[in-house]
């Protein structure tokens, strides 16, 4: 874990009575954490918007919007559902400490609070805010690392399946169009014969790169082996698709690639599929693009063919 710096923790203190806030910032202020406040209920929720406190020292009892009610509001907004909210009331009632559980308060003390248990209280509620949120990030980053493709960083097959099923689902549902490009660079082995396996990935990282310039924000285009790729169509017809194809194939065979100081011109073959509602899973379309993709080999290569 992390060292613990107060200061890099902000703390927003909630009361309808000033003087209860300015104590709390005095005694917040003893360790160095990083402090706000807002007067009442109404004023909190405005304060949560503009600013990410890492834990809400909030009041119960104010007139107005009261802190249960506060809680409540900022729970069911997933934006401020994670802060972590502590309780400070003078009320005794054991209804209210059950109801601000209930409503999802982390913690709940009652006035007189001791200074020392309620600066402990703080700093545990802190600390594992900030756990929580490294696991999260934690999450992101082993996400994104089972997805991406290690040489070209772009999705990997496992990533590029799961899309293009989602998007075979939403066809299959709405009965929208869409289509699947499998492009295969021509006489690859060649690239990696001539001049070796580590300018053939450099070839790779290449045709990647030009292959992003002709798509679109919405199409998604990942690897699905060696120097063979796929792309995903949301929402295109069979003429939308023979473009893009075509325009990715014209691409890649008009611009040189310099390796070990020779221009080198690769090419590539496109096979397309489209949406026809008779396949039962994306395999199907896959599989007949992988079809074409044969086809246009068998004619000749750096084509495209439906
Ligand atoms: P064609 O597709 O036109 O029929 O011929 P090709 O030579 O491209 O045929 P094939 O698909 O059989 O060969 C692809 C080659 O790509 C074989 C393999 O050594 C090479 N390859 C696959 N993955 C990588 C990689 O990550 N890096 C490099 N450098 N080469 C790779
Ligand atoms: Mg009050
Ligand atoms: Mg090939
Ligand atoms: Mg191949």
């Amino acid at each position: 874990m992390k060292p613990f710096k107060p200061e890099e923790f902000l703390i927003l203190v909630v009361d309808d009575i000033s003087k209860n806030v300015q104590l709390l910032i005095e005694i917040l202020d003893t360790v160095g954490y990083a402090t706000t406040f807002a007067i009442g209920g109404k004023q909190a929720l405005e304060r949560v918007k503009s600013v990410k406190p890492d834990l809400i020292l909030l009041d119960l009892m104010m007139p107005e919007i009261n802190g249960l009610e506060v809680c409540k509001i900022l729970k069911s907004d997933e934006a401020t559902a994670n802060i972590p909210i502590l309780f400070l009331t003078a009320s005794n009632d054991k209804e209210h400490l059950i109801k601000a559980f209930e409503q999802g308060a982390v913690d709940y003390v009652t006035k007189p609070f001791k200074v020392p248990e309620l600066l402990a209280r703080v700093k545990t509620h802190v600390e594992l805010k900030q756990v929580q949120k490294q696991l999260q990030e934690a999450c992101q980053t082993m996400k994104k690392l089972a997805d991406t493709d290690e040489l070209t960083g772009i999705a990997n097959r496992r990533c590029l399946l799961e899309f293009a099923q989602r998007e075979f689902q939403r066809s299959l549902r709405y009965g929208t169009p869409f289509c699947l490009l499998m492009i295969d660079v021509d006489h690859f082995k060649n690239i990696n014969d001539k001049y070796g396996h580590p300018n053939g990935d450099k070839a790779i990282q290449w045709v990647v790169e030009i292959i992003k310039l002709g798509l679109r924000e919405v199409d998604f285009f990942g690897r699905f082996g060696g120097e063979e790729f796929i792309v995903v169509l949301p929402q295109t017809a069979l003429g939308g698709a023979l473009e893009v194809a075509e325009r990715i194939r014209e691409a890649i065979a008009s611009q040189p690639l310099t390796l070990e100081q020779d221009t080198v011109t690769l090419t590539a073959s496109i096979g397309v599929a489209t949406y026809t509602g008779e396949d039962k899973t994306v395999v199907g379309m896959i599989q007949r693009a992988d079809k074409s993709l044969y086809q246009a080999k068998a004619k000749g290569r750096n084509q495209v063919i439906a």
